[in-house]
């Protein structure tokens, strides 16, 4: 009887001393198979009560019972701990400080041309004009026919064309439009005289690529009509468009030019960055960048759209986006632009 008992008291110091030592659940988990499971310690005791006298029972019974509920409470108590320890531990290592900064965003900015097309277009509307638009995909008549360039003209030869996939009475007869100029036309569809206006867009031409030339280009179209308009409102607005954008010291040059829409007609130069009039090979050797064709409307468009061409005159101009940040920005070759190489574009 004396031995059953002091086997519970060494079980009772060694479970506990054992619980005690218990850090996580999985240990927890051992230690309870070791004392409280089917073949556990304890649980042995237990089983030979049956083969002991009343009296003995009844003592050693209450004994190993008595142990067996307080290991069960022990045991309950050590899991809510360790339960508790682990919440804490994650909370600990999860934390997720709120105050701190986040990581640095990159900053994102204008394309280059996005960037001079808006300043171009604010020098404009300083000076009075207005801005509106017109669609990429053209008709025949208005990129051609309606600004005196019929099927067969050798002037088409002017723009290298691409037609879209589209014939009405056995003829091609939509295009990316080469030029603004069409919104010459569309504009004076649906306004009255006097007009102010300019029109940006993209063109499309089927042209080889060199330094200054592109397959797709940007042109901001100017339309001026009004009663006694002459070519020196022309130059004058075009020389205090070159003095807004480019500064005083640039050199300009009118040169007589030809365009199938105006009478006369002429184009703007600007000195040539680089070589400063000299001759390199983004000016093509002649010293001066073409940046825009421009000339008086021609009178037959005028009565065309419904006005009276004995009172009214009118300019028009075409100038090329691209071509005006090269030389704002002292680019040599216009095919950077249209790259997409960040390096090149972060610059700006
Ligand atoms: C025209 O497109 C005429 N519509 C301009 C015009 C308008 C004349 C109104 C008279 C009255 P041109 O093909 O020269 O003309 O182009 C005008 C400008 O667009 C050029 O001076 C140039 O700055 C730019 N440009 C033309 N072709 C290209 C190209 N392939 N790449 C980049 N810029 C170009």
């Amino acid at each position: 009887m004396t031995s059953e008992i002091d086997t519970i008291s060494a079980i009772q110091q060694a479970a506990l001393r054992e619980l005690a030592a218990a850090s996580d659940l999985d240990s927890l988990d051992a230690w309870r198979i070791a004392y409280l499971g089917r073949r556990g310690r304890l649980t042995g005791v237990l089983r030979g009560l049956a083969g002991m006298p009343i009296e003995e029972r009844r003592r050693v019974g209450a004994g190993a019972n008595a142990l067996k509920e307080r290991l069960e409470a022990a045991c309950d108590e050590r899991r809510a701990a360790l339960e508790e320890a682990r919440v804490t531990q994650v909370i600990q290592e999860e934390r997720l400080d709120v105050t701190l900064p986040g990581p640095p965003l990159p900053h994102g900015r204008l394309h280059p041309i996005t960037q001079t097309l808006r300043d171009v277009l604010r020098a404009f509307r300083d000076m009075g004009f207005q801005v509106a638009e017109g669609p990429e995909i053209e008709w025949d008549y208005y990129n051609f026919e309606a600004l005196r360039i019929p099927a067969d003209h050798p002037a088409r030869d002017m723009w290298d064309t691409l037609w879209m996939d589209f014939e009405h009475d056995g003829r091609r007869q939509m295009l990316l439009r080469t030029h603004t100029s069409p919104n010459q036309i569309r504009v004076m569809e649906h306004s009255q005289p006097p007009i102010r206006v300019v029109v940006p867009g993209k063109c499309y031409r089927f042209e080889a690529t060199d330094p200054t030339h592109e397959w797709m280009m940007t042109q901001v179209e100017g339309l001026a009509i009004d009663a006694g308009i002459s070519m020196a409102d022309l130059k004058g607005t075009l020389a205090e468009f070159a003095r807004r954008i480019f500064g005083q010291e640039r050199r300009v040059a009118f040169r007589c030019d030809y365009f199938p829409f105006v009478e006369p007609g002429m184009e703007l130069r600007i000195d040539c960055f680089i070589c400063r009039g000299e001759g390199c090979r983004t000016c093509g050797r002649s010293g001066w960048i073409e940046i825009l064709g421009a000339g008086m409307v021609h009178p037959e468009i005028i009565a065309n759209a419904g006005y009276d061409a004995e009172k009214y005159t009118g300019f028009a101009f075409g100038l090329g986006i691209e071509r005006i940040a090269l030389l704002r920005h002292g680019v040599d070759d216009i095919r950077y632009f249209y790259a997409n190489d960040l390096r090149f574009l972060r610059q700006f």
